[in-house]
């Protein structure tokens, strides 16, 4: 088993050399490189899988369906209430869904409200909570300024994001998990982990003047003010099979897919 995992993470490694910091990610298209996270880890779980029954299981059961899964009506129901709340206290255009973000088997409800904000609900200890800081602000933005939205790993606590500054000469590679304690989204790394094209003539850190004017193909990479090289920055990556996380379903689709 442990052989298994080295020989993953190797893998992994190597495949990333030629993904963050290379030529894939030159083109500035986040979703370049989303497709090619996906593309590695799809390898990857080939891999593993192969070897025996249970990772086939668990790989199946990352994906299961939220909504034919075995969840507790006390839950269902809790959920339900919340989703009635939200839609009579918020107007716009409002869509959710149900996603199993950690593996607890409590799914976590994603409330997006389109082209603007995405936030996450959870449930502990019989009552609905909201997992983001500010509930005025309705959780993360997106949509604006090159930035896609969010991803993530089902049952891996993994939250992906790409957002591109100063157009698109600065590419943040954000990871989120969901907290055990706080139950609340926070940074996975301490740092911020990034990417650079363009040459900082006057070294002070920021694209500026004239540096702003020139798109520089070889990325320099970043964990907080530290520049580090292609393969720790690679090493940084979370990998796997992303899922977008964004609500699709109007209240009343998914108040009549919870009706059990
Ligand atoms: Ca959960
Ligand atoms: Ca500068």
């Amino acid at each position: 088993m442990i052989k298994n995992i080295l020989l993953t993470i190797l893998l992994l490694s190597l495949t990333l050399v030629f993904i963050a910091c290379g030529e894939d990610n030159t083109k500035t298209n986040p979703n370049n490189t989303n497709i090619n996270n996906n593309g590695s880890s799809n390898q990857s779980s080939n891999l593993t899988s192969n070897n025996s029954d249970d990772n086939i299981e668990s790989v199946d059961k990352k994906y299961e369906d939220p909504y034919t899964a075995p969840i507790s009506s006390e839950i269902l129901n809790a959920y339900k209430s919340k989703i009635s709340e939200i839609g009579s206290k918020r107007g716009g255009d409002i869509k959710y869904d149900l996603i199993f973000l950690d593996d607890d088997n409590i799914p976590e409800l994603v409330v997006t409200e389109l082209g603007m904000r995405t936030a996450l609900y959870t449930y502990v200890d019989g009552k609905v909570v909201y997992a983001m800081d500010d509930e005025e602000e309705l959780g993360f933005s997106f949509g604006a300024g090159g930035n896609p939205g969010y991803d993530y790993l089902p049952r891996e606590n993994v939250i992906k994001n790409f957002t591109q500054e100063s157009m698109g000469l600065v590419i943040y590679t954000n990871y989120y998990k969901l907290d055990e304690k706080s139950h609340k989204i926070v940074k996975s790394n301490e740092k911020d982990l990034y990417e650079t094209h363009y040459n900082d003539a006057n070294g002070n850190g920021k694209p500026d003047g004239n540096e702003l004017s020139k798109y520089v193909e070889e990325a320099k990479c970043f964990y907080g003010d530290e520049q580090i090289s292609q393969v720790e920055f690679n090493y940084k990556q979370i990998l796997g099979k992303y899922v977008e996380m964004a609500g699709t379903k109007s209240s009343s689709e998914i108040l009549k897919l919870l009706e059990k």
